[in-house]
């Protein structure tokens, strides 16, 4: 099959629209199943163009103003522009919320924040058995799986565990605290401890490095395979703790005003020269990116390959707020991780297949990471589970007049949410407050609150938040662990006596 046939196949595929209603579906799952179970696996035996491997990079913190494809101009990051200049760069893409673990389960579930099964950052916070990941879909697909990085939806002895979720192989933090250090001196591999010697009482090992080489390993040995796969990379920095490796900072020393940032959580690093530290870091994220694209020219799987940017949230303010501020990390956006307004919600997203998606365009389609799951199904001709999302491939492929939108996206509880509907953006910052109301087509920055002069728009809006928020399940999980399970040397040592 041909590039074009595969395009307009998945176009007319029944997964492309999963609002269609429930007999409906019966009836397209039933006829394509007993078509689509040939046609799978003839694709599946040849095993090249038909199913993509999937790659999707995820750094964690990183702001939407932090990229030069993006706006920012104290530092380049080249091999991401080159990603965007090869590929399709969004400006009006969504996390899945304002912190790290429901914009992961937003993003592995396809069901929105209102909906989604882990909604909060409690470190340890499980999925369930019922609950379906993007992941196990692509297994069933035929794909090898693997993760590198956070993951946050389950530790190692629950149900929402990598292992039970879809990867075949995980390297890295299932707790959302042992992720915060860089020098730790353990990771997972699957449920095993991987333990990293050049970290105990010391600073060899930074722990992104090794979760890159492990990716690199994955990518080199899935290639050989007559599979294709799914390469799940939820990058750790350039969250805090601020530390990198010296020959990334080196380029920024002096470049920038010397300035002291210590994280205020004890035996935690901080840093003296702070701008140059977190240049550094998404300076080194950007190394990986390029890394792992010239591997992929290197194995010839280039052209077979898919690749997706994003980040999981905005960056972070309190005692980093001077990072923010300098670089001005959320660009022209309001707001920083953990607020509704944009700056913790919009984020980079850009996608690249060459061959398939046209290189070097801007797209301004409103979406979101629950669109992951259909679109990922639909790469890999499997059914998705019920979710909230609508495939992008058809704006991924340049046929935009066939891309079905979202009536609105929604995040929040039950006091703080947000809602963006067309240009209109509102956000109810607490339960005391009213909504506010945006008009984001001239005013991106979000200072005109238009909600007094349009009451008729936040009616809709209530509406929507209403019937887009169900009370959560009950949450498993929610041990928080003392540094000292992931970290030694003098700082954790001293902590320990003073306790
Ligand atoms: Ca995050």
């Amino acid at each position: 099959m041909n590039s074009n046939n595969l395009k307009d196949r998945l176009e007319d595929s029944p997964t492309n629209d999963n609002k269609i209603s429930r007999r409906r579906f019966l009836k397209l799952t039933t006829a394509s199943t007993m078509t689509a179970g040939l046609t799978y696996s003839r694709l599946l035996s040849a095993a090249d163009r038909k199913h993509p491997n999937i790659i999707f990079i995820m750094a964690d913190d990183l702001g939407y103003g932090h990229l030069s494809c993006y706006g920012q101009e104290k530092f380049q990051t080249p091999n991401i522009d080159r990603l965007a200049a090869e590929g399709m760069k969004f400006t009006q893409y969504y996390a899945g919320y304002t912190v790290c673990a429901p914009s992961r389960s937003v993003l592995m579930t396809g069901l929105h924040h209102g909906h989604t099964p882990v909604r909060s950052n409690s470190g340890s916070s499980s999925l369930l058995d019922s609950e379906t990941t993007v992941a196990q879909v692509l297994k069933k697909a035929g794909y090898i799986t693997g993760g590198f990085g956070k993951w946050g939806l389950g530790l190692e002895n629950m149900p929402g565990a990598p292992s039970k979720k879809g990867f075949d192989e995980f390297y890295g933090f299932y707790h959302q605290v042992h992720a915060h250090f860089y020098y730790p001196y353990w990771i997972w591999h699957n449920d095993e401890k991987l333990m990293l010697n050049g970290n105990d009482h010391k600073f060899d090992q930074y722990v992104d490095d090794v979760l890159h080489e492990k990716t690199l390993d994955f990518i080199q040995a899935s290639a050989k395979k007559r599979q294709p796969f799914f390469c799940y990379i939820p990058s750790i920095i350039p969250h805090v703790e601020l530390a990198v490796p010296e020959d990334s900072v080196k380029p920024y020393q002096g470049k920038f005003p010397k300035t002291t940032i210590n994280d205020p959580r004890p035996g935690y690093i901080g840093s003296d020269d702070a701008y140059a530290v977190y240049a550094g870091m998404i300076s080194r994220l950007d190394r990986n990116v390029g890394q792992i694209m010239s591997l992929l020219k290197q194995l010839n799987i280039d052209k077979n390959t898919i690749v997706f940017f994003t980040s999981d949230n905005g960056p972070q303010s309190g005692p980093w707020q001077p990072l923010r501020d300098f670089f001005k990390g959320t660009g022209p956006l309001k707001g920083s991780k953990g607020s509704l307004y944009e700056g913790g919600i919009r984020v980079p997203f850009i996608a690249r297949w060459p061959g398939m998606i046209v290189p070097g365009l801007t797209n301004e389609h409103i979406g979101g990471f629950q669109d992951m799951m259909p679109t990922m199904a639909q790469l890999a001709r499997e059914k998705p589970p019920q979710n909230d999302g609508i495939s992008i491939l058809p704006t991924l492929f340049g046929k935009q007049r066939r891309q079905k939108k979202h009536k609105y996206l929604y995040w929040g509880g039950a006091a703080t949410r947000a809602v963006r509907m067309g240009k209109w953006k509102a956000v109810k910052p607490d339960k005391k407050n009213n909504w506010e109301l945006y008009d984001l087509s001239r005013d991106i920055g979000e200072t005109n609150n238009l909600a007094s002069a349009n009451p008729e728009i936040i009616t809709r809006i209530e509406q929507y938040a209403y019937e887009a928020f169900i009370p959560n399940r009950k949450q498993i999980g929610g041990k928080w662990p003392h540094i000292s399970e992931y970290v030694r040397g003098d700082r954790v040592d001293k902590l320990k006596k003073d306790n």
